[in-house]
Protein backbone atom coordinates (compact mmCIF):
# COMPACT_ATOMS: atom_id res chain seq x y z
CA UNK A 1 0.00 0.00 0.00
CA UNK A 2 2.66 2.47 0.85
CA UNK A 3 4.58 1.15 -2.06
CA UNK A 4 1.14 2.35 -4.24
CA UNK A 5 1.33 5.61 -2.53
CA UNK A 6 4.56 6.69 -3.67
CA UNK A 7 4.41 5.64 -7.12
CA UNK A 8 0.85 7.08 -7.22
CA UNK A 9 2.20 10.66 -5.80
CA UNK A 10 5.41 10.58 -7.88
CA UNK A 11 2.94 10.67 -11.02
CA UNK A 12 0.49 13.00 -9.52
CA UNK A 13 4.00 15.17 -9.51
CA UNK A 14 4.79 14.71 -12.93
CA UNK A 15 1.39 15.59 -14.35
CA UNK A 16 1.31 18.43 -11.70
CA UNK A 17 4.68 19.68 -13.21
CA UNK A 18 3.48 19.63 -16.94
CA UNK A 19 -0.29 20.71 -16.50
CA UNK A 20 -0.77 23.84 -15.77
CA UNK A 21 -4.82 22.75 -15.17
CA UNK A 22 -3.46 21.53 -11.44
CA UNK A 23 -2.65 24.05 -9.07
CA UNK A 24 -1.24 24.85 -5.54
CA UNK A 25 -2.92 25.67 -2.13
CA UNK A 26 -2.00 28.84 -3.07
CA UNK A 27 -3.62 29.14 -6.48
CA UNK A 28 -6.86 27.63 -4.92
CA UNK A 29 -6.91 30.38 -2.59
CA UNK A 30 -6.82 32.93 -5.16
CA UNK A 31 -8.70 31.28 -7.42
CA UNK A 32 -11.85 31.30 -4.84
CA UNK A 33 -10.98 34.80 -3.23
CA UNK A 34 -11.14 36.47 -6.68
CA UNK A 35 -15.05 34.87 -7.33
CA UNK A 36 -18.20 37.00 -5.94
CA UNK A 37 -20.08 33.98 -5.93
CA UNK A 38 -19.50 29.93 -5.65
CA UNK A 39 -21.63 27.29 -6.79
CA UNK A 40 -20.18 23.82 -4.90
CA UNK A 41 -21.07 20.25 -6.01
CA UNK A 42 -20.22 16.98 -5.14
CA UNK A 43 -20.58 13.98 -6.63
CA UNK A 44 -24.19 11.67 -7.82
CA UNK A 45 -25.70 9.97 -4.88
CA UNK A 46 -23.65 12.34 -2.49
CA UNK A 47 -22.03 10.49 0.75
CA UNK A 48 -20.63 11.81 4.44
CA UNK A 49 -17.70 13.07 2.65
CA UNK A 50 -19.48 14.31 -0.12
CA UNK A 51 -21.52 16.36 2.29
CA UNK A 52 -18.54 16.97 4.70
CA UNK A 53 -16.42 18.75 1.65
CA UNK A 54 -19.29 20.54 0.40
CA UNK A 55 -20.23 22.16 3.89
CA UNK A 56 -16.36 22.36 4.43
CA UNK A 57 -15.63 24.50 1.40
CA UNK A 58 -18.85 26.52 2.07
CA UNK A 59 -16.96 27.23 5.03
CA UNK A 60 -13.85 28.24 3.37
CA UNK A 61 -14.93 30.28 0.96
CA UNK A 62 -17.22 32.51 2.99
CA UNK A 63 -13.83 32.96 4.75
CA UNK A 64 -12.06 33.49 1.96
CA UNK A 65 -15.08 36.04 1.34
CA UNK A 66 -16.76 34.40 -1.40
CA UNK A 67 -20.48 33.67 -0.93
CA UNK A 68 -21.09 29.80 -1.32
CA UNK A 69 -24.31 28.30 -2.77
CA UNK A 70 -24.59 24.75 -1.72
CA UNK A 71 -26.05 22.27 -5.04
CA UNK A 72 -27.46 18.83 -4.67
CA UNK A 73 -30.30 16.04 -5.85
CA UNK A 74 -30.59 14.31 -2.64
CA UNK A 75 -33.83 12.71 -1.57
CA UNK A 76 -35.72 14.45 1.59
CA UNK A 77 -35.34 10.48 3.20
CA UNK A 78 -31.68 10.67 3.61
CA UNK A 79 -29.88 9.76 6.88
CA UNK A 80 -27.65 12.75 5.56
CA UNK A 81 -30.36 15.09 6.66
CA UNK A 82 -30.47 13.81 10.17
CA UNK A 83 -26.57 14.89 10.41
CA UNK A 84 -26.13 17.93 7.51
CA UNK A 85 -27.96 20.90 7.78
CA UNK A 86 -30.54 20.31 5.01
CA UNK A 87 -31.94 23.60 4.75
CA UNK A 88 -28.82 25.61 3.19
CA UNK A 89 -29.18 23.07 0.00
CA UNK A 90 -30.33 24.09 -2.96
CA UNK A 91 -31.58 22.21 -6.18
CA UNK A 92 -32.01 25.23 -8.44
CA UNK A 93 -29.07 26.23 -10.32
CA UNK A 94 -28.65 29.36 -12.22
CA UNK A 95 -25.19 29.16 -13.67
CA UNK A 96 -25.52 33.38 -14.36
CA UNK A 97 -25.21 33.95 -11.25
CA UNK A 98 -22.34 32.10 -10.22
CA UNK A 99 -18.82 33.24 -11.91
CA UNK A 100 -16.60 29.92 -10.10
CA UNK A 101 -17.78 26.38 -9.98
CA UNK A 102 -16.52 24.44 -7.39
CA UNK A 103 -16.22 20.57 -8.11
CA UNK A 104 -15.23 18.70 -4.35
CA UNK A 105 -14.94 14.94 -4.01
CA UNK A 106 -15.58 14.43 -7.53
CA UNK A 107 -13.14 15.68 -10.64
CA UNK A 108 -15.59 14.49 -13.51
CA UNK A 109 -18.48 15.39 -15.08
CA UNK A 110 -19.74 12.16 -15.36
CA UNK A 111 -19.70 12.29 -11.93
CA UNK A 112 -21.88 14.88 -11.23
CA UNK A 113 -25.54 14.38 -11.15
CA UNK A 114 -27.27 14.44 -14.58
CA UNK A 115 -29.79 17.52 -13.11
CA UNK A 116 -26.92 20.00 -13.08
CA UNK A 117 -24.05 18.16 -15.11
CA UNK A 118 -25.06 20.43 -18.74
CA UNK A 119 -24.80 23.59 -16.64
CA UNK A 120 -21.91 22.60 -14.81
CA UNK A 121 -19.96 21.37 -17.80
CA UNK A 122 -20.93 24.69 -19.35
CA UNK A 123 -19.00 27.07 -16.85
CA UNK A 124 -16.35 28.80 -18.19
CA UNK A 125 -14.62 28.57 -14.53
CA UNK A 126 -14.17 25.45 -12.23
CA UNK A 127 -11.88 24.48 -9.83
CA UNK A 128 -12.27 20.74 -8.76
CA UNK A 129 -10.76 19.52 -4.81
CA UNK A 130 -11.00 15.94 -4.88
CA UNK A 131 -9.42 12.77 -3.68
CA UNK A 132 -10.25 10.58 -6.68
CA UNK A 133 -7.92 9.14 -8.81
CA UNK A 134 -7.55 11.37 -11.52
CA UNK A 135 -8.47 9.77 -15.10
CA UNK A 136 -9.94 12.55 -16.89
CA UNK A 137 -8.80 15.91 -17.56
CA UNK A 138 -11.65 17.65 -18.09
CA UNK A 139 -10.93 20.71 -20.25
CA UNK A 140 -11.66 24.18 -19.13
CA UNK A 141 -11.10 22.46 -15.18
CA UNK A 142 -8.81 23.73 -12.71
CA UNK A 143 -7.68 20.55 -10.38
CA UNK A 144 -6.07 20.65 -6.97
CA UNK A 145 -6.36 16.94 -6.60
CA UNK A 146 -4.63 15.04 -3.64
CA UNK A 147 -5.08 11.34 -3.83
CA UNK A 148 -3.15 9.84 -1.02
CA UNK A 149 -5.90 12.02 1.29
CA UNK A 150 -7.99 9.40 2.99
CA UNK A 151 -11.35 11.65 2.39
CA UNK A 152 -12.02 14.96 0.39
CA UNK A 153 -12.82 16.85 3.82
CA UNK A 154 -10.12 16.45 5.39
CA UNK A 155 -8.57 18.45 2.38
CA UNK A 156 -10.80 21.04 2.84
CA UNK A 157 -10.08 20.94 6.63
CA UNK A 158 -6.27 21.29 5.60
CA UNK A 159 -7.15 24.25 2.94
CA UNK A 160 -8.79 25.81 5.89
CA UNK A 161 -6.12 24.61 8.24
CA UNK A 162 -3.09 26.43 5.65
CA UNK A 163 -4.84 29.51 5.62
CA UNK A 164 -5.01 29.85 8.88
CA UNK A 165 -8.30 30.47 9.30
CA UNK A 166 -10.22 28.44 12.54
CA UNK A 167 -12.85 26.48 12.53
CA UNK A 168 -16.12 26.19 14.45
CA UNK A 169 -18.51 23.23 15.97
CA UNK A 170 -20.26 23.06 12.60
CA UNK A 171 -18.23 22.77 10.21
CA UNK A 172 -15.69 20.52 12.48
CA UNK A 173 -18.41 18.47 13.00
CA UNK A 174 -19.55 17.69 9.29
CA UNK A 175 -15.72 17.48 7.80
CA UNK A 176 -15.29 14.42 11.05
CA UNK A 177 -18.32 12.94 9.44
CA UNK A 178 -17.10 13.19 5.82
CA UNK A 179 -13.72 11.22 7.24
CA UNK A 180 -15.74 8.88 8.99
CA UNK A 181 -17.42 8.37 6.42
CA UNK A 182 -14.57 7.55 3.68
CA UNK A 183 -12.29 5.47 5.92
CA UNK A 184 -15.55 3.78 7.48
CA UNK A 185 -14.77 4.82 11.19
CA UNK A 186 -10.42 4.75 10.24
CA UNK A 187 -10.89 0.80 9.39
CA UNK A 188 -9.86 1.55 5.79
CA UNK A 189 -5.88 0.86 4.41
CA UNK A 190 -6.80 5.30 3.73
CA UNK A 191 -6.63 5.92 7.48
CA UNK A 192 -3.14 6.84 8.35
CA UNK A 193 -1.06 9.34 10.48
CA UNK A 194 -2.41 12.18 8.77
CA UNK A 195 -6.09 11.11 9.24
CA UNK A 196 -5.48 10.94 13.17
CA UNK A 197 -3.30 14.77 13.11
CA UNK A 198 -6.48 15.97 11.15
CA UNK A 199 -8.84 14.21 13.91
CA UNK A 200 -6.96 15.67 16.76
CA UNK A 201 -7.46 19.18 15.79
CA UNK A 202 -11.48 19.00 14.62
CA UNK A 203 -11.76 17.38 18.35
CA UNK A 204 -10.30 20.50 20.22
CA UNK A 205 -13.70 22.14 18.51
CA UNK A 206 -15.51 19.68 20.89
CA UNK A 207 -17.50 18.14 18.47
CA UNK A 208 -19.97 15.32 19.60
CA UNK A 209 -18.97 12.35 17.94
CA UNK A 210 -21.86 9.75 19.69
CA UNK A 211 -24.33 11.91 17.60
CA UNK A 212 -22.59 10.93 14.61
CA UNK A 213 -21.80 7.32 15.18
CA UNK A 214 -25.62 7.34 16.53
CA UNK A 215 -26.74 8.11 13.05
CA UNK A 216 -24.23 6.55 11.06
CA UNK A 217 -23.69 3.49 12.85
CA UNK A 218 -26.47 2.56 15.50
CA UNK A 219 -29.45 3.37 13.26
CA UNK A 220 -29.80 -0.27 12.31
CA UNK A 221 -33.79 -0.91 12.30
CA UNK A 222 -35.33 -4.08 11.98
CA UNK A 223 -36.08 -3.51 8.41
CA UNK A 224 -32.57 -3.11 7.71
CA UNK A 225 -32.12 -6.67 9.46
CA UNK A 226 -34.30 -8.25 6.69
CA UNK A 227 -32.05 -6.35 4.03
CA UNK A 228 -28.89 -7.82 5.60
CA UNK A 229 -30.61 -11.52 5.65
CA UNK A 230 -31.40 -11.26 1.92
CA UNK A 231 -28.13 -9.82 0.78
CA UNK A 232 -26.22 -13.01 2.92
CA UNK A 233 -28.80 -15.03 1.61
CA UNK A 234 -28.49 -14.21 -2.35
CA UNK A 235 -24.90 -13.75 -2.81
CA UNK A 236 -22.71 -15.41 -5.24
CA UNK A 237 -18.98 -16.34 -5.59
CA UNK A 238 -16.80 -16.95 -8.29
CA UNK A 239 -13.37 -17.33 -9.44
CA UNK A 240 -10.68 -15.65 -6.71
CA UNK A 241 -13.43 -15.56 -4.03
CA UNK A 242 -14.91 -12.58 -6.02
CA UNK A 243 -18.34 -12.08 -4.33
CA UNK A 244 -21.16 -10.47 -6.43
CA UNK A 245 -24.73 -9.96 -5.63
CA UNK A 246 -27.89 -7.83 -7.65
CA UNK A 247 -30.45 -5.98 -5.97
CA UNK A 248 -33.53 -4.64 -7.93
CA UNK A 249 -35.77 -2.07 -7.19
CA UNK A 250 -38.85 -4.51 -6.51
CA UNK A 251 -36.33 -6.16 -3.46
CA UNK A 252 -35.51 -2.65 -1.84
CA UNK A 253 -39.37 -1.54 -2.31
CA UNK A 254 -40.42 -5.02 -0.19
CA UNK A 255 -37.55 -4.79 2.06
CA UNK A 256 -38.45 -1.03 2.52
CA UNK A 257 -35.01 -0.03 1.60
CA UNK A 258 -33.50 3.17 0.07
CA UNK A 259 -29.97 2.73 -2.20
CA UNK A 260 -28.13 4.53 0.61
CA UNK A 261 -29.35 1.22 2.93
CA UNK A 262 -28.24 -1.26 0.36
CA UNK A 263 -24.67 0.81 -0.30
CA UNK A 264 -24.12 0.67 3.38
CA UNK A 265 -23.82 -2.89 3.52
CA UNK A 266 -21.57 -3.12 0.94
CA UNK A 267 -18.71 -2.58 3.57
CA UNK A 268 -20.04 -4.85 5.92
CA UNK A 269 -19.48 -7.80 3.23
CA UNK A 270 -16.39 -6.76 2.90
CA UNK A 271 -15.56 -7.63 6.21
CA UNK A 272 -16.43 -11.34 5.61
CA UNK A 273 -12.64 -12.94 5.64
CA UNK A 274 -13.30 -15.07 2.51
CA UNK A 275 -14.44 -12.02 0.00
CA UNK A 276 -11.14 -10.50 -1.78
CA UNK A 277 -14.15 -8.18 -3.95
CA UNK A 278 -17.57 -7.43 -3.16
CA UNK A 279 -19.78 -6.03 -6.25
CA UNK A 280 -22.94 -5.11 -4.87
CA UNK A 281 -25.15 -3.87 -8.04
CA UNK A 282 -28.49 -2.05 -7.02
CA UNK A 283 -30.96 -0.56 -9.08
CA UNK A 284 -30.94 2.86 -9.90
CA UNK A 285 -33.36 3.42 -12.61
CA UNK A 286 -35.69 0.70 -14.56
CA UNK A 287 -33.00 -1.40 -15.93
CA UNK A 288 -29.95 0.55 -14.74
CA UNK A 289 -27.99 -1.19 -12.31
CA UNK A 290 -24.94 0.84 -10.00
CA UNK A 291 -22.23 -1.39 -9.43
CA UNK A 292 -20.41 -0.13 -5.64
CA UNK A 293 -16.94 -2.05 -5.50
CA UNK A 294 -14.63 -2.88 -2.55
CA UNK A 295 -11.75 -4.90 -2.46
CA UNK A 296 -8.67 -6.06 0.39
CA UNK A 297 -6.12 -8.92 0.33
CA UNK A 298 -3.98 -6.65 -2.29
CA UNK A 299 -7.23 -6.94 -5.26
CA UNK A 300 -7.50 -3.46 -6.42
CA UNK A 301 -10.90 -2.57 -8.53
CA UNK A 302 -10.66 0.77 -9.87
CA UNK A 303 -9.64 -0.70 -12.91
CA UNK A 304 -12.35 -2.87 -13.70
CA UNK A 305 -14.46 -0.05 -12.58
CA UNK A 306 -12.48 2.31 -15.13
CA UNK A 307 -12.79 -0.54 -17.82
CA UNK A 308 -16.86 -0.39 -17.39
CA UNK A 309 -16.85 3.73 -17.35
CA UNK A 310 -16.82 4.43 -13.40
CA UNK A 311 -14.36 5.22 -11.42
CA UNK A 312 -12.94 6.10 -7.79
CA UNK A 313 -10.17 4.54 -5.35
CA UNK A 314 -8.14 1.02 -5.90
CA UNK A 315 -10.20 -0.57 -3.03
CA UNK A 316 -13.52 1.48 -3.76
CA UNK A 317 -14.86 2.01 -6.88
CA UNK A 318 -18.34 1.97 -9.06
CA UNK A 319 -19.34 1.94 -12.29
CA UNK A 320 -23.14 1.37 -14.11
CA UNK A 321 -24.43 -1.29 -16.09
CA UNK A 322 -27.43 -1.91 -18.17
CA UNK A 323 -30.00 -4.87 -18.21
CA UNK A 324 -32.65 -6.82 -16.20
CA UNK A 325 -31.58 -8.52 -13.51
CA UNK A 326 -30.48 -11.68 -15.23
CA UNK A 327 -28.67 -9.60 -17.90
CA UNK A 328 -26.86 -8.01 -14.78
CA UNK A 329 -25.89 -10.94 -13.42
CA UNK A 330 -24.58 -12.32 -16.12
CA UNK A 331 -22.54 -9.83 -17.22
CA UNK A 332 -20.95 -9.40 -13.49
CA UNK A 333 -20.08 -12.94 -13.86
CA UNK A 334 -17.96 -12.07 -16.48
CA UNK A 335 -16.65 -9.71 -14.69
CA UNK A 336 -15.35 -11.89 -12.04
CA UNK A 337 -12.86 -12.86 -14.49
CA UNK A 338 -11.41 -10.00 -14.57
CA UNK A 339 -9.64 -9.69 -11.44
MN1 LIG B 1 -14.71 10.95 -0.79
Amino acid sequence: MMKNKIIEKSREEELNAKNSQYVDEEEVKNIISSAKNVAIFGHVNPDLDCYGSMFGAKYLCEKLGTEAHLFANNPETSFLNQIFDKSVVEKDFEPSKFDLVLMVDCNEFSRIDIKFREKVQAHKNILAIDHHEHSIIESGCKFYIKSDVCAASMIVANLIFTYKFKLNYETASYIFAGIVGDTERFLNTNTDLDTFKCIVKLMEYGIDIQKIYDVVYRSITREKIELQKYLLDNYHVEGKNICYIVVTTKVMKKLKATVDDVKFYVNSLNNIKDFNVIMVAYEIDKNKYKVSCRSKNGFIVSKVAQHHGGGGHQMAAGFNLYGNKNAIKHKLKKICEEF
